[in-house]
């Protein structure tokens, strides 16, 4: 069984976070093991205004000795980290587990939150965990942050971002435009690692409930990295994943809903 960790937070509603990277192992074939940085919770009376409750230093630590210690996992992810301990914990377990295949998923936004999550850390993210990562998956605000680029709103300024990027550690940058640039027919997203740049495309799906998006794309790279696959194609295979899952989404509740991971048994991801 080849296993996969995740650290990430929580999310009670099970869309994102490390139940979306879970269930999306689970369709990889993998064995996922997961150290919960912090717990979301979203208000079903207020708008579903998100509340993040921080799991303290050593609960994480005890989960990170679990998940990793005599394990060998052969990959690894992060998503919502949520506090300094936990950038810093997450650097110290991949450095110290010589984790190659790492997927550093920069949440800085929670789609619906409204805000930005722990703006306070991003300085250290792209300082301790770009330069650990074998690929970053920043959406286009994520890139910004990134970046130090403002207002990314087409294939060129992507370009410059994830040259940016790549400059700072990571040995490639998925910067995912999907639905949100403007004037574009066509998801797009740009692939970099420092010769090859590509543009990866797929018809838009036209959804509301596209919760866990990007903790579902970050996951199943770093599950096809755990099966072998090469970067590219690693991307690639998730990038149709994740477009099955959304053209199967449905809504939760009246607030929110989740893409379908599952999805591919019925559409044929292999095909
Ligand atoms: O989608 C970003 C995200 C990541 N991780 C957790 C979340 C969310 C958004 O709700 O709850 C735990």
């Amino acid at each position: 069984m080849i296993k996969i960790a995740t650290i990430a937070g929580s999310d009670a509603s099970g869309g994102a976070g490390l139940e979306a990277d879970l269930k999306t192992f689970e369709e990889y074939g993998l064995y996922g093991l997961a150290a919960v940085t912090a717990i979301a919770c979203m208000d079903p009376e207020r708008d579903w205004a998100h509340r993040v409750f921080p799991v303290d230093e050593e609960a994480l630590r005890s989960q990170l000795d679990t998940v990793f210690k005599g394990v060998g996992v052969a990959a690894a992810k992060s998503g919502m980290l949520g506090a300094f301990y936990a950038v810093d914990c997450a650097a110290e377990y991949i450095t110290r587990y010589g984790i190659k295949h790492y997927v550093l998923d920069p949440v800085m936004v929670c789609k619906g939150a409204g805000e930005a999550l722990n703006p306070e850390l991003n300085d250290s993210i792209a300082a301790k965990l770009l330069p650990l990562a074998e690929v970053v998956t920043p959406n286009l605000f994520e890139a910004e942050q990134l970046s130090g680029l403002r207002g990314i709103a087409g294939l060129a300024a992507m370009e410059e971002a994830a040259r940016i990027i790549h400059g700072k550690g990571a040995r490639t940058v998925f910067l995912k435009g999907g639905a949100k640039l403007p004037g574009q027919s066509k998801a797009l997203d740009l692939f970099f690692d420092g010769s090859r740049c590509e543009v990866l495309e797929a018809d838009l799906v036209d959804t509301a409930w596209t919760h866990g998006a990007g903790c579902t794309t970050s996951a199943a790279i770093a599950a096809g990295l755990a099966r072998g696959l090469p970067v590219f194609e690693a991307v690639s295979l998730a990038k149709r994943f994740i477009t099955l899952s959304l053209r199967n989404g449905f809504a939760l509740n009246r607030w929110v809903g989740p893409g379908n991971p599952s999805a591919w048994r019925a559409g044929n991801l292999f095909k």
